[in-house]
């Protein structure tokens, strides 16, 4: 156990796996290294590669002090591979499988399907950094810079985490996919990234704080059910994940909810009390909350298409091979095989959205995404806890799951965010109503000056409630000319 909470930090790659020792492994995630610094120039933060960041590295996988905080250039940032310590005696946990030992080394039977699901999750990681690569030049203060720097890094970490399980257990395959997880770009016309999200735009901080909010909460949903794999390495990874991606969702909930505060306090301040008199409330040059509700359907909705089909082969396969469990599988208490079980799905019959029970294997994906929703919701009840102590006349919502889909039961329908079924015509006259049109980005874009003195903010968001390790409120997150 104790070896495993031992991080070998000399030399090129940080790592707890025994890197030394294991000649080949090493010598191929060296080989990568320098195309993966090559892509970080290229396709990481744009400007801001010389400046030095206030980072937290993570040093260790003990869940007390697993990090430290010092000012890093981003490309010499230490990308290590850490895996959460091994259970001794972990069995599989559910599937035809469970109760067998833990595979230790991939399962031949299964090797293409697992070899499938760490290349898709690969491939969110570097996506996501190329999603937000310009995003610094226009960072509303110093802190808000360091955050989005601090998640790029530990994106890209968690493209090392895949790599390495790639080239570990993977050999010539392994090499070759994590050649191709360089090689892909998000939004590019040949070449894209694997999901549809992913290659989306996130063209101002108000959709990166909703991305880090809703997408990078998917990111937890899947790590989750990846880290109750049965392929032991996986899960090890998964597990030391999600301790980082906690900061991910902190920074957008939080992001969001400092736009919220600066608009309350504005219209306050201005005597207006129609939250949706737009016009009024960007005149004060903050960000009225219609704009931030049009946003959250947008970003709910891309990243509800995450989650696959409803009805999903793919799912009960990876389920029965025991590859990918449920959230929380080993909190549940069932047969862990699903034999008998159904689960209700919405489905659309007719024309008609109705609740249909199926059998629970084939709906595993859609069991994940309402543990999702489950969660968004919680977001959503915190912002309005803030609006509501703001003396302001407005709730936030989740919009309907049917809305603006692009997989599943209702990519062939359009709906209203309440999930009324719209025709065509209905839909087009509607839709600047449900999503960000082109006015309100270009509103959001001329927002989008940066702030670079230590302790200011952009007017349209609050400063934090407290500072990122402690600083104080003016503390330099970001030394730019270092
Ligand atoms: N876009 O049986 P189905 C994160 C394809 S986020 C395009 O319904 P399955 C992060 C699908 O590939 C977490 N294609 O789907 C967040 C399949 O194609 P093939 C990322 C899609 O396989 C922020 C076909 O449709 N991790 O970490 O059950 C920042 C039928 O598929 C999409 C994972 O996703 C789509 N949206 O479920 C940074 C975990 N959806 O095979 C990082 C690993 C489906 O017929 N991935 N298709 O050609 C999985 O578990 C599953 O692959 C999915 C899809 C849940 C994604
Ligand atoms: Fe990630
Ligand atoms: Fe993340």
């Amino acid at each position: 156990m104790l070896e495993n909470l031992d991080v070998d930090y000399d030399g090129l790659i940080p790592n707890n796996v025994g890197l030394n020792q294991d000649a080949r492994v090493r010598r191929a995630l060296e080989t990568w290294h320098p195309g993966y610094i090559d892509w970080w120039k290229d396709m990481g933060p744009e400007g801001f590669q010389d400046s030095l960041v206030y980072l937290r590295t993570a040093v260790g996988v003990d869940p007390e002090g697993w990090a430290k905080f010092g000012f890093v250039k981003m490309p010499d940032y230490k990308w290590g591979i850490l895996l959460a310590p091994k259970v001794e005696g972990r069995t599989i946990p559910f599937g035809h499988h469970k109760g067998e030992p833990a595979w230790q080394d991939v399962p031949g039977e299964y090797r293409a399907m697992l070899r499938r699901l760490l290349v898709i999750q690969g491939d969110t990681e570097p996506a996501s950094v190329e999603q937000q690569r310009h995003l610094g030049a226009t960072a509303p203060s110093l802190y808000d810079m360091r955050n989005l720097f601090q998640v790029n890094v530990e994106e890209g970490r968690h493209l090392w985490a895949m790599v390495y399980l790639l080239q570990k257990y993977f050999g010539k395959d392994g090499r070759e996919e994590a050649e191709e997880l360089l090689r892909r770009r998000s939004g590019h016309q040949d070449t894209p990234r694997m999901l549809g999200a992913f290659n989306e735009a996130t063209p101002d901080w108000l959709s990166f704080f909703m991305f880090t909010h809703f997408t990078d909460r998917d990111g937890k949903m899947q790590l989750a059910a990846l880290a109750q794999s049965g392929f032991d390495p996986l899960s090890r990874t998964c597990r030391f994940m999600l301790t980082e991606e906690a900061h991910h969702m902190f920074v957008g909930e939080s992001g969001v909810g400092r736009i919220i505060e600066r608009t309350c306090q504005a219209m306050r301040e201005a005597g207006i009390g129609d939250p949706t008199d737009s016009e009024r409330v960007r005149a004060l040059g903050v960000i009225d909350l219609p704009t931030v509700q049009k946003k959250i359907n947008l970003h709910f909705s891309l990243t509800l298409d995450l989650f696959g089909n409803e009805i999903s082969t793919n799912a009960a396969n990876a389920f029965n091979a025991g590859l990918k469990g449920r959230y929380r599988e080993d909190k549940l208490t069932d047969d862990h095989q699903l034999l008998t079980a159904t689960y209700p799905v919405l489905r659309l019959r007719d024309g008609v959205i109705v609740r249909e029970d199926v059998p629970a294997l084939s709906a595993l994906n859609m069991r994940l995404r309402d543990d999702y929703v489950d969660d968004c919701e919680g977001g959503i009840t915190r912002w309005n806890k803030l609006i509501e102590r703001n003396d302001c006349a407005f709730r936030l919502a989740l919009p309907h799951v049917a809305f603006n889909r692009r997989i599943g039961e209702f990519t062939s329908v359009e709906t209203d965010p309440e999930g009324r079924l719209l025709d065509a015509a209905s839909w087009q006259a509607r839709r600047d109503a449900f999503l960000p049109s082109a006015d309100d980005n270009a509103y959001l874009g001329s927002l989008m000056r940066p702030v670079h003195a230590a302790g200011d903010f952009a007017p349209w968001i609050a400063p934090p409630k407290a500072g990122i390790d402690n600083k104080p409120g003016d503390y330099e997150y970001v030394k730019i000319e270092a």
